[in-house]
């Protein structure tokens, strides 16, 4: 009789409990986590390098488009889309595997290289998940990137009033003098950059743009409907065309077979200066650096590295592979120096995790990733690692 008395109070219960939301905290509960057999003993539940759900470096993943109490200063953004590529298709599953590549990695870590963590530079950062893009119309894809992009550049940076380095670059640049968040985008095949230089010519007029790639993508797509055009190889000219660029954008890395030489005058027109893979070993590494630097001035600058920059031997998994390129610690070295440029947004496309052996370019574009969020936060180029070579009293080298 008395069970059944308190039945209905004991239903209410079950129907109260299931309201509570998965991730209330624990004291909701009144439940005290740290006198429970696990905490007492082990401390918190720390995701390790191969555990956890899959977040960039194991930064805090949140559904940004969702949820706009999101903080962020920097976000993680994925573009998970392929089909405007000329070759092997898969850049689709390169969010996934990128941030697959990041395990090892957190956001606090740093190198001798460096000095400094991208959590240390002050920006606060998140992992703002994958964007659900359609994978049978381009043309709606390439809307809903720009809608998506545009409105995480229209949050509220969380620094605020006090804001951090690459926030008051941002706000002393953009059109409205208001700060907005920096973006790190996760392709997704080449074309991403277009709706992205789209968004941001709204926000900060035209940009320059820093462009790590064996290819020009600077093609004169003659094909016959709007968005055929629209291809991995040609997106810089509609976005060039489209007002969305300044003259004073630069590629490195170059090495791709031409068909002629007026894709060379063509890729001149629409305002970029080449700087090729091997004028690294002709010119040097400094100088490709400081081609560059100079190149983009005091612009709005936006860095795009396609993975295929990097040698195949490094960077196998990538749709449209050349040889002969760079080394990771090449172009880790030149993304140092490119620090204190006017960054307003970095990108990294085209790895496409089927043709990867062991993970080497998942763990390679990942760490390039990591040199992105130290790279557009800190103001000057690091100073060269205090070695062994330069101890106090030794001669210098
Ligand atoms: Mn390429």
């Amino acid at each position: 009789m008395q069970v059944l008395r308190l039945l209905p109070i004991v239903l209410a219960s079950i129907a109260l409990a299931s309201q509570v939301p998965l991730s209330a905290p624990a004291a909701a509960r009144a439940v005290d986590v740290s006198k429970e057999p696990w905490t007492s003993k082990y401390g918190s539940q720390e995701d390790l390098g191969y555990s956890g759900p899959l977040s960039f470096s194991h930064m805090p993943y949140t559904r940004c488009l969702d949820d706009a109490s999101a903080q962020f200063d920097i976000a993680i953004l994925g573009f998970p889309f392929d089909t405007t590529v000329s070759y092997r298709p898969g850049a689709r599953f390169g969010p996934y595997g990128i941030r697959s590549g990041s395990r090892r990695q957190r956001p606090e870590g740093w190198t001798l290289a460096w000095g400094k963590s991208p959590v240390e530079l002050g920006a606060t950062m998140i992992d703002c998940g994958d964007v659900p893009l359609s994978a049978y119309d381009n043309e709606k894809a390439l809307d809903q990137m720009e809608a998506a992009y545009t409105t995480l550049l229209g949050r509220p940076v969380a620094s605020g009033a006090t804001a951090t380095g690459i926030t008051a670059r941002s706000a002393s640049l953009a059109l409205d003098g208001v700060a907005h968040p920096a973006i790190v985008t996760l392709g997704g095949d080449h074309t991403i950059t277009l709706p992205i230089l789209r968004s941001l010519s709204k926000y900060y007029g035209k940009i320059s743009v820093i462009h790590f790639d064996s290819h020009f993508d600077t093609g004169k797509s003659g094909n016959s409907t709007k968005y055929e055009r629209v291809t991995h190889g040609s997106y810089f000219t509609v976005a060039y065309e489209e007002g969305c660029m300044t003259d004073r954008s630069v590629h490195g890395g170059i090495r791709q077979k031409m068909r002629d030489q007026q894709s060379v005058r063509h890729d001149e027109e629409v305002g970029f200066q080449v700087i090729s893979a091997e004028d690294i070993d002709d010119y040097g590494l400094d100088n490709v650096v400081k081609a560059i630097r100079e190149r983009v001035g005091d612009t709005a600058v936006y860095l795009t590295l396609d993975i295929d920059v990097i040698d195949p031997a490094f960077a196998p998994a990538t749709g449209t592979p050349e040889a002969g390129g760079w080394t990771v610690r090449e172009m880790k070295r030149i993304l140092r120096g490119l620090t204190g440029l006017n960054f307003v947004g970095a990108d990294l496309v085209e790895v496409a995790p089927a043709y990867d052996n062991a993970d080497v370019t998942s763990i390679a574009a990942a760490d390039l990733v990591h040199d992105f969020l130290a790279m557009i936060q800190m103001s000057a180029p690091p100073p060269k690692h205090n070695g062994p070579f330069l101890m106090k009293g030794a001669q210098e080298l």
